[in-house]
């Protein structure tokens, strides 16, 4: 069994130092060395960079985990361990100078997330948890907004690369919910507004057709907050599907209506 405590506290330093380097590289960052991996999909030198520093040190602190990284870097073996690794997630928003941008670091077991560091450059604002433990901002204990009622509620929506299948979905949801909640916000962090919705800031977020990497780190910190997290069905064991559905629990159920009822437009790839 690994010391959960020791390891936060080292991959809490790591997301400060990555995320230091993210802010330095943005002072000098050259968009012409941006890659294009899909259709508006990009990756740059600096989200390569990162991943090696993060992985290098994540090797040293636990050697016996795998990884699961956006990148590609390091080896998903059948380990009882495997940590899951965004190195710069909101990279569309870090290219044109917007924030928010973060370092996002989990670990798992074969059968759940055990850890989640997000550390967003933008504010300065390091989220984490721990398995058994509280969410934490900055070192303050953070909880889910109790917020019951939709009309007042502040979501934010995700809207991912693959736009050919996810655009009718995501269009409908607009409509439905425009005008009948507090508001809606795109933002472009999936990591980083998961913690949002653990810090109480939003009742919800949003997002089909991401990955692991953006969703691993903030599901426990949110879990943790006192939140939950499914799949567009209500399924909680979402960790490895491509829908996450966070929010405070208050509103989950009526929010949950929306989405399972245009479910259907999503096309299956
Ligand atoms: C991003 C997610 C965001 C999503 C973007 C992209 P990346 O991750 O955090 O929620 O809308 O399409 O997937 O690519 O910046 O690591």
């Amino acid at each position: 069994m690994v010391d959960l405590c020791f390891l936060t506290e080292n991959v809490k330093a790591l997301a400060l130092q990555a995320g230091n380097f993210l802010k330095k590289e943005r002072l000098s960052f050259d968009r012409s060395r941006v890659e294009q991996k899909a259709a508006h999909d990009y990756v740059s030198y600096v989200d390569k960079a990162s991943e090696r520093l993060i992985v290098d040190r994540l090797r040293q602190l636990l050697p016996e985990a795998g990884f699961i990284t956006e990148e590609g870097t390091g080896s998903l073996e059948e380990q009882e361990y495997c940590w899951v690794v965004d190195p710069l997630d909101g990279t569309s928003n870090y290219i044109h100078g917007h924030t928010p941008y973060c370092v996002s670091i989990a670990l798992r077991d074969r059968r759940e997330v055990l850890l989640g560091v997000v550390y967003e450059c933008g504010r300065d604002e390091l989220f984490w948890a721990c398995k058994g433990g509280k969410a934490y901002l900055n070192g303050t204990e953070i909880h889910v907004s109790d917020q019951r009622v939709l009309d007042q509620s502040f979501i934010e929506l995700g809207f991912p690369y693959d736009a050919e299948r996810y655009r009718a979905f995501a269009v409908k949801v607009v409509e439905e919910l425009y005008g009948h909640v507090g508001g809606l916000r795109l933002m472009g962090s999936a990591a980083a507004e998961i913690c949002y919705v653990a810090a109480g800031r939003f009742e919800a977020r949003v997002e089909g057709f991401i990955g692991p990497w953006d969703i691993a780190a903030g599901y426990i910190i949110l879990k943790q907050a006192g939140g939950m997290m499914t799949d567009f069905s209500g399924d909680e064991n979402c960790f490895d599907a491509a829908e996450v559905f966070a929010s405070n629990g208050k509103i989950h159920q009526d929010l949950l209506q929306v989405l399972e009822k245009n479910k259907k437009l999503l096309e299956k790839g």
